[in-house]
Parts: structure tokens; sequence; C-alpha cells
């Protein structure tokens, strides 16, 4: 250095560690080359030499903050201080003013820097990170992406920069969708990028942790030509296939590159672009020659650029400008008889003019013009570039104080589509399936001619009893609900395809009118049917017992109208409207469009449905089991004026069971459409045809099988009440009658062959008898020719068989086998026993036991 006097300034550069960002690989060369030139110009700082003494912060705060105080505390004075990293030059940048130091930076980006009153006397020929910001709004203008997410490092230069875009965002109506942070691991942040279905990402983060953002961009396929990521263009290049297996990342090279391609970056200008001589005599293709041959010599090789090699001329402008100023203080302290070495740390005067001399200073460099605004940040062009086929292609520049974007068009899509900015959702209504509905209708049509000729062949038929003894009535009410509740299929299937939303509340209310009232006639019949032959078995008293045909038309109405208070009130009061219900988005099958198709399905819903429903339900859900309990009850009753009630009873089964199914299952299946509407459809159509079936099957066959037979019983209507008991006696008695009969028959038969026993035994007898008075004859001859006889004895009268004696009583019952006589013979009395065989045989009642016979008047 000769004899010169040295002036002497403090360089902390951020070269090793593995967070942040290692830009002063490269800005301490440039910045030990423009010392080179600095020190080598006579005009310049005359009789001094700049001298730099420097460290390595590790772009990290605490370790920075260490190499200042090291630096301070250490002579000789620094003048100045220049540093690098955002994160270091926060810590310096704020604690500088206490030692009345200027801070000059080359290499931090952060907007919360710009604060003059957290940091006054700093200085930078870095651009503020801001500079980005209106680029990157004028570049989605372009494209028309007016939705937009966040991603980004948890960093205060990084926060700041969002804040700044949020308010332009906010002001050129872009949405912010989502803004993600992370401190280090970013895989849940890209997750949720994915979950929000961001498609144009801005990411603001630190070489190594756009690394790792990038690998889980591809393991999330946020890439490709539905996606366009914004990242900070100052990384190195190759940045993405770097470090991969230092930084333990997941993905392979080729991965990276897939998942980099397409990618968009902006960066402020830190070259100049114009090939003129610069401050140092250099143009900035000379500096880059310079510059090149410097790293090589440090050891890098040509084609791989070391971390800072973009901010490498800010760096060396950096000095020059501490130099400038330097110079100018110089000349102004000259001016007031002062010397720049009596700086010290304390002198606030030589720092107040070195800080007007920083704010003052305007050069043409090697990164462009160098001049600081108010708050101390460069003022710069930005570019933009997108990365094709691996490499960065310039797309155009963008000034921001003259809002001028030159642009190259050389942007390239994959797919050859500019990408959206979210996912285009296609509304689709999902809507019973034409096949089903049709199915559905031409069944329920089927049923509801059936029913018609069912009305009219109970009015053919009316007069005859089979009929008459079925409550006709009821039957017609019920065949009329049947219809309105098959109707109510066709409402059922009529949806967003048959008609517009404005039309759909009126659908819904005849829904629910149809097939509620064709509940309430056609279930509510069948009830009324039950309900009386309940009545006529269970009470006691004959009036109890009387059910006057009208009561039961009372009762049937009364359902109705109870249906018609509820559904008029439910009407209005809370109307039923059409309410959509959406499902997840589905990717939609033979397209190659950018779309998700969003199901939709229309129901009919008011705003308290589940209190209308709950009252509507609840009420005709008791009628149900109080029905099945009737039918539970009479099952096993016949009853002439009810001639179907077993089967009536079966139906109202049926109905229970299809309904205590069909209102579970529909709840679970509701979201699908065609099997909901299926499934209701055959319950309703299964209850109608089955009730249709058991009720009218049995009394057409009947009529098919008696075709000629005549009206029964006409003019006199139903038997009455007393003539049904009358009868009903008459049967229980027969039944007793049969029983006893029987058991008489039984024992005539026993008797019967005790007689014929008998009568044997007494043949046998008399001819002993004979035999015997034979003898005594012919011993008489003997004894009168021996000259002695006993006198005759008298005969006792019998009954024999076939022998004639007054007859009390004959028994006749046209279900016996044999008929009894009884007789009174010689006083005693005695009974003779017909049998078909035309025999009969006598006995007195000391030959058989006593026979109880209770001879009532409907014997005789
Ligand atoms: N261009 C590098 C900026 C680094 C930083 O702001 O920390």
């Amino acid at each position: 250095m000769g004899g010169e006097r040295l002036l002497n300034i403090g360089g902390i550069f951020p070269i090793g560690g593995s967070d942040g960002w290692q830009g002063g690989q490269a800005c301490q060369p440039a910045a030990m080359l423009a010392m080179e030139d600095v020190n080598s110009r006579p005009d310049l700082l005359p009789g001094y030499k700049l001298n730099l003494a420097w460290n390595d912060s590790l772009c990290e705060p605490g370790l920075g903050a260490a190499v200042m105080y090291d630096l301070l505390y250490n002579l000789p004075i620094k003048l100045m201080l220049l540093g690098g990293c955002s994160t270091v030059c926060t810590t310096i940048g704020e604690a500088a003013k206490m030692w009345n130091l200027v801070v000059l930076s080359y290499g931090s980006s952060s907007p919360a820097l710009s604060d003059r009153q957290r940091f006054p006397t700093f200085f930078r020929t870095h651009p503020s990170a801001t500079v980005h910001n209106p680029t990157r709004i004028r570049v989605m203008q372009k494209y028309n992406w007016s939705r937009v997410a966040i991603l980004q490092q948890a960093e205060e230069v990084f926060i700041s920069t969002v804040e700044d875009l949020e308010v332009r965002c906010k002001d050129a109506k872009i949405e912010i969708v989502t803004r993600q942070s992370f401190l280090t691991d970013p895989t849940d942040a890209v997750r949720n990028l994915k979950r929000q279905d961001a498609r144009i990402v801005v990411g603001l983060f630190y070489v190594n942790a756009a690394r790792r953002v990038l690998c889980e961009i591809y393991k999330h396929q946020l890439f490709g030509k539905s996606y366009v990521w914004f990242f900070i263009g100052w990384y190195e290049d190759n940045w993405f296939e770097n470090h991969l297996e230092e930084e333990n990342l997941n993905c392979t090279k080729e991965q990276m590159r897939l998942a980099a391609e397409g990618h968009m970056t902006t960066e402020a200008l830190m070259w100049n672009k114009d090939n003129e001589k610069t401050i140092s005599g250099m143009t900035a293709g000379d500096f880059r020659v310079r510059l090149n041959q410097a790293l090589m010599e440090r050891g890098f090789e040509n084609r791989s650029t070391p971390v800072g090699y973009q901010e490498a001329p800010l760096a060396y402008d950096a000095v020059w400008s501490v130099a400038l100023a330097l110079n100018k203080t110089m000349e102004r302290l000259t001016d007031v008889n002062k010397s720049i070495e009596e700086f010290d740390y304390s002198n606030k005067e030589i720092a107040d003019e070195l800080y007007k001399a920083m704010n003052a200073t305007q050069f043409l460099g090697v990164s462009g013009r160098v001049a600081f605004s108010n708050d101390g940040d460069r003022i710069a062009w930005t570019q933009v570039e997108q990365m094709i086929d691996g490499k960065y292609n310039k797309l155009g520049y963008f000034d921001v104080q003259t809002d001028n974007l030159t642009w190259f068009n050389r942007e390239e899509w994959i797919g050859g589509k500019v990408p959206q900015d979210r996912t285009i959702v296609k509304r689709q209504l999902r809507t019973v399936s034409l096949g089903v509905f049709i199915s559905m209708c031409t069944i329920s049509s089927v049923g509801t001619v059936w029913a018609l000729l069912l009305l009219l062949f109970t009015f053919i038929h009316r007069h005859r009893r089979l009929i008459q003894l079925s409550h006709p009535a009821c039957n017609n009410l019920s065949l009329v609900g049947i219809i309105l509740c098959l109707s109510s299929i066709f409402l059922l299937g009529l949806d967003g395809q048959f008609v517009s939303k404005e039309q759909f509340p009126i659908i819904c209310g005849l829904r629910a009118w149809c097939l509620s009232l064709g509940f309430s006639l056609a279930y509510g019949a069948m009830f009324s049917k039950i309900w009386r032959v309940h009545r006529l078995t269970t009470k006691t008293k004959i009036e109890n017992k009387r059910v006057e045909p009208w009561k039961l038309y009372v009762m049937v109405g009364s359902f109705v109208v109870v249906d018609i208070i509820v559904l008029s009130v439910w009407q209005g009061v809370d109307p039923l409207q059409r309410t959509l219900e959406s499902f997840p988005l589905e990717v939609p099958q033979n397209t190659v469009e950018d779309i998700k198709i969003k199901p939709e399905l229309e129901h009919c819903e008011s705003k308290h449905n589940t209190i209308w429903l709950g009252l509507l339900y609840g009420y005709k859900g008791l009628l149900l089991i109080f029905g099945l309990f009737l039918a539970y009850e009479t099952r096993s009753i016949k009853l002439k004026q009810i001639n179907d009630s077993r089967l009536v009873g079966m139906s109202i089964y049926n109905v229970v069971v299809l309904c205590l199914i069909t209102a579970p299952v529909t709840l679970v299946i509701s979201t699908q459409q065609d099997a909901s509407f299926a499934f209701v459809s055959l319950a309703i159509i299964f209850c109608c045809f089955l009730s249709m079936a058991l009720v009218f099957v049995p009394k057409i066959v009947e009529v098919l099988h008696h075709p000629a037979e005549r009206t029964e019983n006409t003019g006199e209507g139903a038997p009455s009440k007393e003539e049904e008991e009358r009868y009903q006696k008459l049967l229980r008695e027969n039944e007793d009658m049969q029983r006893l009969i029987a058991e008489k028959e039984e024992k005539i038969r026993l008797l019967k062959l005790k007689l014929q026993e008998r009568a044997a035994i007494r043949s046998r007898e008399q001819q002993q008898q004979q035999q015997q008075q034979q003898q005594q004859q012919q011993q008489t001859a003997e004894n009168h020719v021996a000259g002695s006889a006993d006198p005759p004895t008298q005969q006792q009268p019998r009954l024999r068989q076939g022998s004639v004696v007054p007859q009390l009583a004959t028994v006749t019952t046209p279900l016996l086998t044999s008929s009894v006589e009884l007789y009174y013979g010689s006083g005693r009395p005695a009974v003779r026993i017909v049998t078909p065989d035309t025999s009969s045989v006598v006995a007195d009642d000391s030959m058989v036991p006593r026979i109880n016979f209770d001879i009532s008047e409907s014997y005789l």
C-alpha cells in the first residue's frame, strides 16, 4: 500500500452454512474485484486506499452480529459496513445506528429494511423484494389470473414481501385463495395448497427450502399443464438439481426437473443489460469475464455458477458506492477543515456527512444505474423468466416506474393452453335416469288402469252378495287412494330434467298432497274395515256391535281432513322449496378439458322440514301401528258382514312392513337418485298391487266360477244384526250337537254289539228251554203214565226283536247314521235303534246304559 493511509470498511459475507442465502460465494470475489478497481483509481480517495476487513456470517443473524462486534471492537475503526443476506442485515442494520455507522447491503431483499425508523443508516444496492410484486401482478393480469395462492418460508424477508403482495393483489382485485407458510418442512403447506385447489402459486423461500418445496410439488402432483409457480429469480441456475443428496431430498433429479418445468421467475435486473461502459470503465460483459476468472481461481468451475452470482454486480457496485460516498465526504470535510480520519463511532457529524454522501450517490454501475430512494432502496427493472426444457428463457422486462411491460411472447405452456387460475367447475344435476323413470311410470300406469277396472268390476257386480258383504264403498275409497299413490310415482320422478326450478316447488307440493291423501284413502279404508271387524267381535252388547256404515266414511273422511289441515298449514306457513345438495367434485371421464363436475341433487324441503314430516309421519305411523294391532286381533275372525276382513288384515300387514322398510332405507340411499326413486316407487307399487290382489282377486275368481249367479238378497240388503246373531248362535249349537251325536253314535255302536251278543245268548237259552220242555213233556208223559203232573207257570212279557210296543218318540237327525226310537212297554222304557242296514235292535233299559237325550224344540 506504499505510504498511503487506509480507509477501513467492514464486510460481512454469507458464504458457508446451509440455510438462507450463501451469496457471499460470488459476492465476496466481486467485492474484492471492486476493491482492486477502486484502489487503482488515482482520482478516487486520493492519498488513501480502501481496505476491506470481512468475515463469514453463514447467513445466520447471531453469527452475523458476532462478526459485526468483532469488526467494530477491533481496530482499525471501520467507516462503513457491507452486508449481505436479509436476516443478518436486519440485525446489523438495526444495531449500526448505535455506532453511527452506515450499512450498505449488496444482498438483502427484505422489504422490512426499507423502514427508515428502524434502519435509519441502511442502504442497499440490492432491490427490495417488493419490486417483484408489481411485476407478478402485471403478469397475472396479462393471463387473466384473478385467483392466486401464496406459499412462503417463515422469515421476515418473505413475510414482509407477502404483506406488500397482498395489498397490491387487493388493489388489482386478485383473490388470494390461501396463504401457507412453513418453517422448515413444506409438506403440509403444499398439501393444503392442493386441498384449496390452488393453481397459480407465488412461492417465496430461500433456495434450499425451494428444493424441498419442489420435491413436495412433485409428490403432490402440483405441476404440469394446470399449475403455474412463481419462484424468486435469484436462485443459481440448476438450483433444482443441486445438493439433493446433501439435503436428504427424497426426489430424483428427473422428478425435480419435471416439477420445475414451466415455472416462472421474477427478479430485479442485477446486470446492466446495455453494453455501455460503467464507472469502472468496464461493461457488464467485461465484468462477467473478470468475475468468472476470479471464481475459477477460487475453484468454481465455469459451468456451475456459485450462489450469489446474480448479485455479484450488486456487491461490485456496493464497493464503488462506498468509495464514492467516502470520496464525497472527504471533499466536504476538507471544506470544513476536517478529516475523515477523525471519525469514530461517536462522531455524529462525520456520520451524517457519510449518510448524506451515500444518499446522493448516483453512478452507472455494472448492475445498472445505481441510485437510492429516500428509503435507501435501489430502483431497478425486473425481468420475468420461464423454465422451458430445463432452461430459463427470458419472457420480458417490467419497469415499475413507467409501468411498462416489455414482452417477448416466448412463453410455452404444456398442452399449448394457458393454465386456468382455478378448476372450472361445471354443475351437473343428478336426475333420475330415463329408463328407471319410464319403467316405474309404466308399472304405475298399469296399476292405475287395473284399479280403474276394479272400480268398474265393483260397480258391475254391486248387487252380488259377495260384493255387498265386502263393504264396496270402502273398497272403492281404497282404490281411489291406490290411484293417487300410484300417480305420486310419476310426480316423484319429475325432477330438473323435466321441470324448471321455478316449477319445482309446485311438484314438491303435489307430491306431498298426492301421497298423503292417497295413503289416507287407501290405508284408511282398510283400517276402517278392520276396525269394524274388531268392534263386531269384541263388544258384548248388540247395540255396541252395531257400526253404521256412515261411521266408516266419517273415519276415512277424518283421516283425509287431518291430512288436508296439516298439508294446508304446511304449505301456507312454510311451503316446500327446491333445495340443492352438493357432492364432492368429480373428474369427468373422456375429456381433456381441465374441468371438474359438481354433482347436485334436488330436494323438496321447507325451513322446518323435520317438524312437518314428524307431524305427518307420526300421525300416519300411529295409524299403521294401530292397524297392525287390529289386524292381529281379528286374524282368525270370519264375519258374514265383511267377508274379506282376513285379506284386508293381510294387506295391512303388507303396508306396515313395507312402510317400515322403506322409510329407513330411503334415508340411507337418499343421495342416490335412481336407487331412491326406484325403491320408493317399488314400495308403493308393491303395496298397491298386493292390496288390490288380496282384496279383489278372490272376488274375481268367485265371479268367474259363478258367472250366471244372479243377485242375492235383492232388495233385502245386508242381513240385520239379529239375523246375524241368530245365525252365529245356530252355528255354535249345530257344532255342539254334532259333537254330542258323534258321542251317542259311538255308544250306540257299542250297544248294538252288546245286543247282538245278548240275542245270540237268548237264542241259545230258548233252544235249551225248548229242549228242556221237550224233555219235561216227555217226562210228564212218562209221569202221566206214571199218574202225577205240575200246574203250568205264568210267563213274563219280554221285548223281543220286532215286537210291537207303544212308541213314545223317535229321534232322527239328518246327520245320524242311525235313528233311535223310544218305547214304553210293560211299564218299562225300551229303545229301538234303526241302523242303516235296516235291521233294528230292540233293547230295554236293563240291557243298555241309560241314555240321556236333551230333547229341545230345535230337534223337533
Ligand atoms: N438476492 C438475494 C437476497 C437474499 C436475502 O434477501 O436474504
